[in-house]
């Protein structure tokens, strides 16, 4: 055994965004994220990310849970093991946690890029190589204005920075996000495509209604419309519609996979390293897919950059990718915690070079915007 886990940290970083992000279940004015430091004892740091959306509106872990369990419960797990086995370190925390997979996901991110540092090797390169170093990425529009939504529009696609946009709808009356909707195709046109995220408001009349009003209008993708419980509803609307439906909420790992294949319940599979629980287990659940003919789509959780860069070292190791992705979680926040922060141009983001993800940490701003750093401030 070369190299033990030492120590492990988890940070709690409250970083602002550029503006309001709205989506159906919560309005985003700054994003937390959960950071992981695992230090080893050959001198070695892995770093990784954990971030969930609107506190626990999205998903069933918050980041304050996320760091108690790994303070509590996982990292005394890993102390002391052989760092350098991956796998082994992630089958002792299944044994000692169900569950709590964003946590899990961290962690393993941390102890890849350790190793893949060790090795001097990119973390895709552990991981088997990148079948492509460049990702397409798309942009959220999610001002809750219209007119807002396309003026930010005009000027990423007069950037070259984003040619695809996401639309999140589900908060306002059923006409009016579908009006919304058709007012942005309708001002981008053929120059763009865009989708829409319904982040599971609809029941299934209310989807039936709304999606063929917005494949009329001509948008190109449909995301989580229903709750993600409803298998069947995804399932009927599949077959009803020609527009792709994706299944984001409804997709964590490899036994969901297996249901909605089973049920042709979807056409895209929206894959999260930290839905999955890391990136093996993205892996596991890609190749389902794959297996079934569902396309997939790389998502995100709104991470930062390091979250980010650890799900593009998975997504350009992916044999299929036929979506794209949506990785545009740094772009999002006003500041960031890292050295460099990633590359977008030309309508993709290009993968780090160096060792393990290739980014490292600005301490600096870490201190700068660590919760505990805040509250130590306040007299
Ligand atoms: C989600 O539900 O897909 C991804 C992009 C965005 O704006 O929100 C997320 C979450
Ligand atoms: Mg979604």
């Amino acid at each position: 055994m070369n190299a033990t886990v030492h120590s492990i940290e988890a940070v709690l970083v409250d970083l602002p965004t550029i503006r309001a992000h709205q989506l159906a279940m919560a309005t985003m004015r700054q994003q937390t994220l959960v950071i992981v430091r695992v230090r080893c004892s050959d001198d070695v740091e892995g770093i990784g990310e954990a971030t969930t959306i609107g506190g626990l509106s999205y998903g069933d872990e918050s980041p304050e849970g996320i760091k108690l369990t790994i303070d509590t419960y996982l990292a005394p797990t890993l102390i002391g093991i052989d760092a350098t086995n991956v796998k082994a370190a992630m089958a002792r925390l299944n044994k000692v946690a169900r569950g709590n997979r964003f946590a899990k996901s961290a962690l393993e991110t941390a102890l890849l890029d350790a190793e893949a540092k060790r090795l001097g090797v990119s973390l895709s390169t552990l991981l088997g190589g990148a079948v492509r170093t460049a990702l397409p990425v798309l942009w959220t529009l999610a001002s809750g204005e219209t007119k807002r939504d396309i003026d930010e529009a005009e000027q990423l696609l007069a950037e070259r920075r984003h040619d695809t946009f996401k639309l999140k709808i589900g908060r306002r009356a059923l006409r009016d996000d579908v009006a919304h909707a058709a007012a942005i195709k309708r001002a981008l046109g053929e120059r763009a495509r865009v989708t829409v995220d319904v982040n599971q408001a609809w029941n299934e009349a209310e989807a039936a209604n709304g999606i063929a009003m917005l494949e009329a209008a001509g948008i190109d993708l449909i995301e989580q419309p229903t709750p993600r419980e409803q298998r069947a509803a995804l399932s009927r609307l599949a077959a009803r519609f020609v527009v792709p439906i994706m299944a984001d909420e409804a997709l964590t790992g490899p036994a969901d996979a297996i249901e909605l294949v089973r049920g042709a319940s979807v056409d895209v599979f929206a894959l999260k390293i930290s839905k999955a629980g890391g990136i093996y287990e993205t892996f596991r659940t890609a190749a389902i897919g794959d297996a079934a003919g569902v396309a997939l789509y790389g998502g995100t959780m709104l991470e930062g950059s390091i979250g980010t860069t650890a799900a593009a070292h998975c997504f350009a190791a992916l044999p299929q990718l036929a979506w794209g992705t949506e990785l545009f979680g740094p772009l999002l926040l006003k500041d960031d915690i890292v050295q460099e922060r990633p590359v977008y141009r030309d309508f993709i983001l290009q993968l780090p070079e160096g060792a393990g993800l290739g980014v490292a940490i600005d301490e600096d701003k870490l201190a700068h915007y660590r919760r505990d750093a805040k509250r130590m401030t306040v007299p």
